[in-house]
């Protein structure tokens, strides 16, 4: 993206103590970092008005458990020192410049559409949102993770979290090469939910700025993306239907899919979210808490869906397989409602599986986003120019209507994981990260 920055004066470098990432208990008050490394040539470190603690925060799972509070803990860390081709991410996102407050659900709705155009026209003016504030995004899978279902190999203690934005502050000799510190950049990957994260600089993706809409993309955003185009074959003129369709992945579902000229049938769980989800164009939101999905599915569209997008799972699952129309498609991207039991999934009465595959010449179709990492790049290039074109709504919810209130620091990360398993959040849930500030400091 851009040359090595040697803009800072070598007189103020204090250098880094090769810290690794075992925890310091009691590290709790910012110190800066001691001088023990004089091979500056090694590291380039945004010391200079920033003052990089040597100690910091992060979330570390340390016994396996769905039960995500169980499993998970917050723990002063030392700040880990970028190796040679990687990156030292301050985990950094602006929020949601408006505050919404009101209680009445359809000054939300209007409150929600009136942000999202103003977020559309931010975007396109170029407007930087006021910094200072720094977010982490949540996934329905953060718990399969601390469940061990990602690696059933890996033994706790191991850091919790996938995806982050922020700003490089350090960087290693040949990861400069390409980056510089001050730069943007996007990641996904584990050990996210921290202050301060190591990313290997290759698998960093460049941003324009830190905003909470590009973390939107970057795992919820692309597997909509990767999934309609590689498994759906959306056809003009088809019906879709995307389940949790106001959820953090199903909002880019919605769009997508309508942008490729079909009908879409959204379901969600209360009429603010219908709200939203016709704001972005879906043509029948499905407000399952105020009627039955199955009948409106049966009566509305007798010859069946062509394609589902389904991210649910148990009764929601078997439904769609049965409302599917001859060579239809269901893609499984998700079963959240099974994450939290113990096996992580609910029973499917699959054993006409078979049979309803044939007799609709149907299929069902898994997947799973690293597993489509080749067509990462094109997805995310995509979807950054629709959204500079103020073609694409990334709803991002910080929890403002949370009963606690905004998801501020890292400890808020417990409560966003139960916002989002009880169903409320609107949009992708993120969580303000509020490093320690250091007087004097411009990050
Ligand atoms: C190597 O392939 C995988 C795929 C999924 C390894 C682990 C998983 C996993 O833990 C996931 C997962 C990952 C991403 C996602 O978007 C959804 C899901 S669901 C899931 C899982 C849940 C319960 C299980 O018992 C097993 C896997």
């Amino acid at each position: 993206m851009s040359c090595p920055r040697l803009l800072l004066p070598l007189l103020t470098l204090r250098r880094v103590r090769t810290a690794g990432t075992g925890t310091l208990s009691g590290v709790h008050a910012v110190s800066s970092r001691s001088i023990i490394d004089m091979s500056y040539s090694a590291h380039f470190m945004d010391f200079q008005g920033s003052s990089i603690p040597s100690g910091m925060q992060k979330l570390v799972v340390t016994r396996l458990s769905p039960s995500f509070r169980e499993a998970v803990s917050l723990q002063a860390a030392a700040v880990p020192t970028p190796g040679d081709a990687e990156l030292l991410v301050r985990n950094r996102f602006v929020s949601s410049a408006l505050q919404r407050r009101d209680e009445n659900s359809r000054l939300r709705v209007e409150a929600r559409s009136n942000y999202l155009r103003f977020l559309k026209v931010q975007f396109a003016l170029g407007a930087i949102p006021k910094d200072g504030e720094r977010f982490v995004g949540i996934n329905a899978s953060d718990i399969n993770y601390s469940a061990g279902r990602y690696d059933p190999s890996v033994r706790p203690p191991f850091d919790a979290g996938f995806e982050g934005i922020g700003e490089v502050v350090g960087l290693g000799l040949s990861a400069s090469a390409r980056h510089a510190v001050g730069d943007t950049v996007a990641y996904f990957g584990s050990g996210a939910f921290a202050e301060y994260t190591v990313v290997p600089a290759k698998e960093s993706v460049p941003v324009p700025s830190v905003r909470p809409e590009f973390l939107t993309l970057l795992v919820s955003g692309a597997t909509a993306y990767i999934a309609l185009k590689r498994l759906g074959d959306l056809a003009k003129g088809e019906t879709v239907l995307v389940t949790a369709a106001a959820g953090g992945t199903g909002q880019f579902a919605v769009q997508f899919a309508k942008q490729a000229g079909c009908h879409v049938i959204g379901t969600c769980s209360s009429d603010e979210k219908a709200g939203f989800l016709k704001s972005i164009g879906c043509d029948r939101p499905v407000n399952y808490a105020m009627e039955d999905l199955a009948k409106t599915l049966r009566k509305e569209y007798p010859k069946g869906v062509d394609v589902v997008y389904e991210s649910v799972g148990g009764r929601v699952l078997e439904l769609a397989v049965n409302s599917l129309a001859n060579k239809g498609r269901l893609i499984v991207i998700g079963f959240i409602s099974g994450y939290q039991t113990p096996s992580g999934i609910l029973p499917f009465q699959g054993g006409t599986l078979p049979v309803k595959l044939l007799q609709k010449s149907a299929s069902m179709r898994g997947f799973f986003l690293p597993h489509f990492l080749a067509d990462y790049r094109e997805a995310l290039g995509s979807m950054m120019q629709m959204l500079a074109a103020g073609k694409l709504v990334c709803e991002v919810d910080c929890g403002e209507m949370a009963p606690e209130g905004r998801f501020v620091g890292l400890e808020s990360v417990f409560r966003a994981v139960d916002y989002m398993y009880a169903g409320k959040n609107l949009g992708k849930v993120v969580v303000e990260v509020n490093p320690p500030s250091v007087s004097g400091s411009k990050l």
